[in-house]
């Protein structure tokens, strides 16, 4: 009897394993600041300065208004912070791009991508990414999708965190990148007016996982190429 007791409680908790493995596409872990992971490969201490480009474990390159300051510039997604003006990436180049916007995290180290967060900012809904994705990369030119979105825009709050995991909401990683690029091709008001923003985007990721020796020569190649 005693035995059968346990049984059943062991059927239980296995079944609430499974439910909660088939939990959907990403998770709303809430709104504004405070609902950010915090602490990810960009700045794992959270002390980055960002008015000064400081204190960051990763270089950032973007194909539209880069840097910090100057006002609603693409590294504002590096930030930790969201909210208003600064805080923000906003609002796309004139008439569209052809390549899509793109913000790019270098790093050291070879990562593979574990889970990210990316946060919608403070504007309309019609400025949110509607088709995007993020790639990794070892030199830097050749980029492989890791996780794309192409539909409805996933945020329905306004300083909406959202995350993603490896596993569910993309590929397991089998390949750790030295680059991530988050790309949009569109968003719902996509090229008119002010038509494009993100509040922030966190990466996370490990060194555990088993090396291709491809991508290993492929990183050599990359920093022999930068070097020029
Ligand atoms: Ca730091
Ligand atoms: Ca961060
Ligand atoms: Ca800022
Ligand atoms: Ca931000």
């Amino acid at each position: 009897m005693k035995i059968m007791k346990n049984m059943l409680i062991l059927a239980g908790f296995l079944l609430m394993i499974s439910t909660s493995d088939m939990a959907q596409a990403s998770k709303v872990l809430g709104t504004g600041t405070n609902s950010l992971l915090g602490g990810d490969l960009t700045d794992p201490e959270d002390d980055g300065k960002p008015e000064e480009d400081k204190k960051y474990n990763a270089e950032f390159t973007a194909n539209d208004e880069p840097g910090f300051g100057g006002g609603e510039f693409s590294f504002n997604v590096f930030d930790n912070r969201l909210g208003p003006s600064n805080d923000k990436w906003c609002c796309g180049k004139g008439g569209g791009s052809k390549e899509g916007l793109h913000v790019t995290a270098e790093f050291k180290k070879q990562y593979g991508l574990t889970h990210f967060t990316v946060s919608s900012a403070n504007d309309v809904p019609g400025r949110d990414p509607t088709e995007w994705e993020v790639q990794g990369s070892n030199d830097g030119k050749k980029f492989t999708t890791i996780f794309s979105h192409d539909g409805k825009s996933l945020w329905d709050q306004r300083l909406q965190v959202i995350r993603f995991d490896a596993g569910k909401d993309f590929k397991r990683q089998t390949t750790g990148y030295r680059f991530f690029r988050h790309v949009t091709f569109k968003t719902a008001t996509w090229p008119n007016g002010a038509y494009f923003q993100i509040g922030e985007i966190e990466y996370f990721g490990d060194t555990s996982f088993p090396v291709d020796p491809k991508s290993k020569l492929t990183n050599t190649w990359g920093r022999i190429k930068n070097v020029r």
